[in-house]
């Protein structure tokens, strides 16, 4: 660890900003960060950076970023001390709840969750104690699809298949730009080179986006695609497969294979070509290509997930894996072994299976899955009176006023909770309407290890570094603030027992690094396997600080799955009675779509994250980047040319934002970051709000969902644009 007083160190780390894990050098004079440049040493990442680890530097340094709690009085934010900022935390949850029942108290978890190893072991904690079922996170306008389909097909929501890079010779990508967002639930730094890598390899790249993005550029072949409509086009590919499966050796455990024959036989490449905008030949091509290929594999991100059919676009993906016998197989769909397994580990370490619909939202009874409901209900269920009604919200490393749709609606209705308590290192458009601010130190004051991107990676990898910088005395470790709420809300709830109090502090002795290392020696790599010399602990990695390499991705199943027999299930009930709505939504004599109205799209920029890294001054250099993409016809029709700032509006809400005319997106489509929207009173990002843009879940629509499981349809929402009226 580094002190102001020790000269010039090098310090090797993973960054944490996105799930592409890149080994970073970080250089250290006197206690300040001189460079940051790619860990050449990284076997995983070779040296690759993007320009957001430089910014570490900037995000560490700060002077916006909360030090201290704070709690909101009248005459503004006041410091508070820790013990007054818990004790106060708790009690107030401790009250509400005894008083009004569980569930008067929400929970929201954002994505940093996910890539903080402290956060990541002691969120359960604290969710255990609380036990409410207002649990919501950025899973429901994200993920949510995927998870669903890995829990009914694998039986296991985390047992996700991972597209084997760097051995496919076929790359069949929908709705995912990995080369702005780094690739997701693919962990694959240097995305860029290792899609070339197909290519060198003789392979293709095929991208099925409704924009040409920065990846669409460097594939072989980019097949723009109307929004939403992705389920009709891989029903298409996977009819054509159909007259030929292949399953192979995955024949022997999978179920279900005749059910999905018998849907897949009304989705024609002719069915799907009028909504998807795709001639049926080129469909055809392209199952020709992808059963023809020597491996292939089949991609869908967030374009396919947050969309009304995402479920079944994650369901018909896997389903094109299997039939084409690629999954689990190299240069397919493979899942990985990471040392530390969420999935295969020690129970107390081990995240949930899921569960799908055991309970329902009380307004709007929308489907529980694997103990959450969907973000989109939240503010109802805050505004709603009754038996039930939230009236209190803990809000841990998220962000919803700018990430979930109807954001504003969200915003309104925070205002009016009883109690609200971030633990969050910003002021920003949520944190502002809590009581309380509970700050974690900055990514460099904590030690890093990548729990959930392991296993999603390319390859089995670990990668374990240390805090560089001891954090102030005034902040305290996620971990460590969820520890002590669970420890107080215990003693609240049932008086101080020996048995809690040895349970905390045997918590707080091992902390998130204890976990760890319990984990990765109960690991496929730990001291009970041969392979490695002594196997895989905390010190073990301690001693590599390149990160260790484990190999390419192994085939391992049946072995691996977690339904009950043992087999995939390739046609879960719960898609098969999906399938209706989509022949509903998608009739067969339909007219093409394009009666006027412009469906808006999101989109990502390599220098943003999401929505909080817009105060870091050397990532908002450059172009504006929360504009309008529109296509020149449209924009014509419409009398808007480059720059003219225009009105668009939905069912919930309108914006004013500058276009950009462009033949990148396809007519009819229109596209917006997410993340913007920062000049709202009481935030305090002072470089964010001089690049405040708009906010694209001002418009995006909590009734629009994806009516199976509840995520966020962003993809593919009706709006209006016209031409603003200049200010006189
Ligand atoms: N329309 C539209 N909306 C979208 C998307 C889209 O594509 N289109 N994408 C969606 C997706 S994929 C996601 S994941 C969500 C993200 O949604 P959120 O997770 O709600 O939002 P973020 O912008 O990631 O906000 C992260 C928050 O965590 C805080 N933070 C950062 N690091 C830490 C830390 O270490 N500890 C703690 N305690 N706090 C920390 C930041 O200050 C910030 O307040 O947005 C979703 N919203
Ligand atoms: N630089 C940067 N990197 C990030 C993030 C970030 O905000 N900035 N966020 C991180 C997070 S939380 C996540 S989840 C990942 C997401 O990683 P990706 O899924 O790769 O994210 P996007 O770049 O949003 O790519 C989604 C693509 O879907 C397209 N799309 C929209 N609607 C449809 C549709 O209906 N059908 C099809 N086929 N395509 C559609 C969009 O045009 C867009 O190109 O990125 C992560 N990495
Ligand atoms: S690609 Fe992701 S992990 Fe790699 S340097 Fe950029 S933000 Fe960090
Ligand atoms: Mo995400």
């Amino acid at each position: 660890m580094a002190s102001p007083s020790s000269g010039t160190q090098t310090h090797f780390r993973a960054c944490n900003l996105c799930e592409a894990m890149c080994g970073v050098r970080i250089e250290v004079e006197n206690g300040r960060i001189t460079s940051i440049r790619g860990d050449e040493e990284d076997p995983f990442s070779r040296g690759h950076i993007c320009p957001k680890a430089v910014a570490l530097k900037e995000l560490h340094e700060d002077p916006e970023r909360l030090r201290q709690p704070m709690r909101r009085t009248a005459q503004g934010w006041v410091p508070v001390s820790w013990e007054e900022a818990l004790d106060e935390t708790a009690r107030r949850l401790h009250e509400l709840q005894s008083t009004q029942g569980r569930d008067s108290v929400a929970v929201y978890l954002g994505n940093p969750t996910v890539h903080n190893v402290g956060a990541m072991l002691f969120v359960p904690q604290l969710l255990r104690t609380l036990r409410t079922r207002n649990s919501y996170s950025a899973t429901s306008v994200d993920q949510l699809p995927h998870l669903l389909a890995s829990h009914l097909m694998f039986g296991h929501q985390l047992l996700v298949p991972i597209p084997d890079l760097d051995r496919t010779g076929y790359l069949l990508a929908l709705g995912a730009n990995p080369l702005a967002s780094n690739g997701s639930m693919m962990t694959a730094p240097d995305v860029r080179a290792r899609l070339r890598g197909i290519q060198q390899r003789g392979g293709r790249v095929v991208v099925v986006d409704p924009r040409r993005t920065e990846t669409a550029r460097i594939a072989d072949e980019h097949l723009f695609i109307r929004p939403g409509t992705d389920a009709l086009f891989l029903f298409a590919v996977l009819h054509e497969l159909l007259q030929r499966p292949r399953l192979e050796r995955l024949a022997a455990f999978t179920e279900g294979l005749e059910t999905v024959r018998e849907l897949a036989r009304e989705f024609t490449p002719e069915r799907a070509a009028g909504p998807t905008g795709v001639p049926a030949e080129t469909i055809r091509r392209i199952a020709r290509e992808f059963a023809e290929a020597p491996s292939a594999v089949c991609y869908g991100r967030v374009g396919t997930s947050t969309q009304a059919f995402g479920g079944l676009c994650q369901w018909l993906i896997h389903v094109i894996n299997v039939v084409s016998g690629n999954l689990d197989r190299e240069g397919g769909a493979m899942f990985t072994r990471p040392a530390f397994d969420l999935v295969g580990g020690p129970k107390a370490l081990s995240s949930s299976r899921g569960g799908f619909g055991r309970w329902k939202s009380r307004v709007r009874g929308l489907p529980e899955f694997a103990g959450e409901l969907p973000v989109a209900a939240l503010a109802e269920e805050i505004l709603t009176e009754g038996q039930g009604q939230i009236r209190a919200l803990v809000t841990f490393a998220g962000n919803p006023v700018l990430s979930t749709p109807n954001g504003g609606q969200l915003d309104k209705a925070l205002a009016s909770l009883d109690f609200m308590v971030s633990i969050d290192p910003y002021l920003n458009e949520t944190t502002r309407h809590a009581h309380l601010i509970l700050p974690p130190p900055s990514p460099l004051e904590r030690a890093h290890y990548d729990v959930a991107f392991h296993a999603l990676a390319i390859r089995d990898t670990a990668r374990y570094a240390p805090a560089l910088f001891e954090p102030p005395p005034s902040v305290m470790h996620d971990w460590r603030i969820l520890l002590e709420l669970k420890h107080r809300l215990g003693v609240l709830r049932h008086g101080s027992s020996v048995k809690g109090t040895l349970s905390y502090q045997a918590l707080k002795r091992l902390g998130p690094e204890g976990l760890l290392d319990v984990g990765l020696r109960a690991g496929p790599y730990g001291i009970r396997t041969r392979g490695f010399r002594k196997g895989l602990s905390l010190s073990a990695l301690k001693r590599a600080p390149h990160g260790v390499d484990l190999g390419p991705l192994k085939p391992s199943l049946p072995q691996r799955l977690f339904t009950p027999d043992k087999r995939i299930q390739l046609a879960p009930t719960v898609f098969v009675e999906d399938v209706k709505r989509l022949r509903e939504a998608f009739p067969e004599d339909a007219a093409p779509l394009g009666s006027g109205e412009l469906l808006l799209i999101g989109r990502r920029h390599l220098r943003d994250n999401n929505s909080w890294m817009h105060n870091v001054p050397m990532l908002m250099t450059g172009k504006p980047r929360c504009t309008l993409m529109m296509h020149p016809e449209d924009a014509k029709a419409l009398g808007l040319g480059e720059g003219d700032e225009a009105v668009v509006a939905s069912r919930v809400g309108q914006v004013s934002v500058p276009v950009n005319v462009t033949d990148e997106v396809m007519r009819g489509v229109v596209s917006l970051p997410h993340g913007y929207g920062h000049r709202r009173h009481g935030v305090k990002l002072s470089v964010a709000e001089k690049h405040a843009g708009v906010s694209l879940n001002d418009l995006t629509d909590d009734q629009h969902l994806d009516a199976l499981c509840g995520n966020a349809a962003f993809s593919g929402v009706p709006v209006r644009v016209t031409r603003a009226v200049p200010h006189s």
